[in-house]
């Protein structure tokens, strides 16, 4: 018996997706603008993930430019029939600029190389498949209602998939529209087959707060389907904003190879006030059947810290779930850049990157020069040893990122060597507001180090010659910059950028070395 501390995935991996092939179960979580998309991680015993790819990992496969933080790559749904693993998932375009929509992919290595995508005829997000006994694929997902008495509420969708010709074809029905009287967003849909009986999984109340999951039955998959009386069957809404877990929703179901099931799912945990700085995460609680209905979290009825797995052999966590100190070299799987893969715009180099500054800023949903990962600790330093010959007008530093209006930049400034310095900067919709400044007495090629040392919501940007000898440049206020502050879905990323800022521009940063140390 070992127990997983929850989240088993810290940081910022919401709308989990779970199945089971043999001895082996595969998970993916939504990444909106970030590149590589759609990370799939590889477990024997739910407890241990290895991450094993990305399912868009190549220029190409999926278009991004222009759209904005928290759109891109929405909730995915990932199964296996019969040799071939499906993804349906959705991008979403919030600009609405005619882009996106759902998609399929396909691979028979999960760990790629996936198909390029193959669009579907129908809106909504959270797509989901389930393949029946007899072979036949259904899809189903989630959007607005289309009649006026649903007003403002979205509706489960369902719909056979050709799975021959990728196409939905035969009639459409509407499955649920959710447990509550009264509850919004009914989304993150699932079918499973259980005891003879289809079983639809479904979130409700919104990603936040008010987040509940809802489970509903019928004896046909195109329904009708009846809710269980007990619905919703987990939510920690009644727990109030001062509990440890909060938003707890978005769920899959996975049966392991000795009979027990089990759930993934997002929430969330407060700290600092109400704040979310790591975002939505990925918990693991047990599930048992009563009466052809899933119990979640049996006995306790709310999302545990701590869960006892049965059949998992230890727990050693790695570097993706959050256990890993130091350099984070080039080849690590938690890289990513924005709108495009990290090697579209950087090259390794040693234990770091050379990234070509962009005339693209932070401040624009396009592909600026950034590189960066999720923020998994609420306590951790980061030291990076950065240098770059700037010309005037340009900039370079460290960020810490929620999205183009909301990000604190620790950038050095000033071409010319006399007035050479570290501005820490908060962008935060409306405009920008100088935190601090230092001025830096060193040479243009000189390397300096700039660092963060995050401690629950203070922020602090630090600079200076060495990781011995740094001055704090300014305090930024985390509370300031997570997604209850600013709207959108995510959590804080932690990275480097380099701009010109509309300029033309030959100048390359290198960044020597990227330590993410939790403490
Ligand atoms: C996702 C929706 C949700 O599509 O948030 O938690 C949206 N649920 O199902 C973005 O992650």
């Amino acid at each position: 018996m070992t127990v997983v501390h929850n989240p088993i995935l810290p940081g910022c991996h919401p709308d989990p997706t779970i199945c089971r092939v043999g001895d082996e179960f595969y998970l993916v979580t939504s990444t909106f603008e970030y590149l590589p998309g759609l990370p799939v991680l590889r477990s024997r015993d739910l407890v241990n993930w290895e991450p094993i790819g990305h399912v868009i990992d190549r220029p190409g496969m999926l278009d991004m430019v222009g759209m904005r933080s928290s759109s891109g790559l929405y909730a995915p749904t990932l199964r296996f029939h019969e040799g071939t693993f499906y993804l349906v998932c959705t991008l979403v375009d919030q600009n609405d600029g005619g882009r996106g929509g759902n998609f399929v992919v396909t691979a028979t290595d999960p760990a790629g190389p996936w198909s390029d995508p193959i669009w579907l005829d129908v809106d909504g997000i959270d797509p989901s498949i389930f393949f029946d006994d007899d072979g036949r694929a259904w899809m189903h997902g989630t959007r607005l209602a289309r009649e006026p008495q649903w007003h403002d509420q979205t509706e489960v969708w369902l719909r056979e998939l050709d799975l021959q010709e990728m196409e939905l074809i035969g009639e459409e029905h509407i499955l649920w529209r959710g447990a509550v009287l009264g509850a919004v967003w009914t989304e993150g849909p699932h079918l499973y087959k259980v005891d003879g009986a289809y079983v639809l999984l479904a979130a409700e109340g919104g990603t936040e707060f008010h987040h509940a999951i809802s489970v509903a039955r019928a004896d046909a998959v195109t329904g009708p389907y009846v809710g269980n009386k007990a619905n919703p069957v987990l939510t920690h809404r009644h727990l109030g904003r001062g509990a440890d877990i909060i938003g707890v929703g978005h769920a899959d179901l996975v049966e392991a190879a000795d009979g027990s099931w089990w759930s993934v799912m997002l929430a969330m945990r407060p700290y600092g006030g109400y704040h979310y700085n790591l975002g939505r995460e990925t918990f693991l609680v047990p599930v048992v059947w009563e009466d052809g209905w899933p119990v979640f979290a049996p006995g306790e009825g709310r999302v545990p810290l701590e869960v006892d797995v049965p059949f998992a052999i230890d727990w050693a966590p790695g570097a993706t779930q959050g256990d890993s100190t130091g350099i984070v070299p080039p080849d690590d799987p938690r890289w990513t850049a924005l709108r495009a893969v990290p090697t579209e715009i950087a090259v390794s180099s040693g234990d770091g990157w050379t990234l070509p500054l962009r005339a693209e800023s932070l401040a624009e949903p396009l592909v600026p020069a950034f590189l960066g990962i999720r923020q998994q600790h609420v306590d951790v330093d980061v030291v990076v040893a950065l240098d770059a010959d700037l010309q005037d007008g340009e900039e370079a530093g460290l960020v810490v990122r929620q999205s183009e209006r909301d990000h604190v930049r620790l950038s050095i400034v000033g071409g010319s060597h006399t007035d050479r310095r570290v501005s820490a900067i908060h962008r935060n919709g409306d405009g920008e507001h100088l935190l601090g400044e230092m001025p830096l007495a060193c040479d243009a090629t000189d390397s300096v180090v700039l660092a963060l040392r995050i401690r629950g919501q203070a922020y602090e940007l630090c600079a200076g010659r060495t990781p011995q000898e740094l001055d704090v440049v300014a305090v930024a206020d985390g509370a300031a910059l997570d997604s209850v502050a600013t709207g959108g879905f995510l959590g804080l990323w932690l990275g480097v950028h380099g701009t010109s800022n509309g300029a033309p521009t030959s100048t390359e940063l290198h960044i020597r070395s990227f330590e993410y140390v939790p403490r």
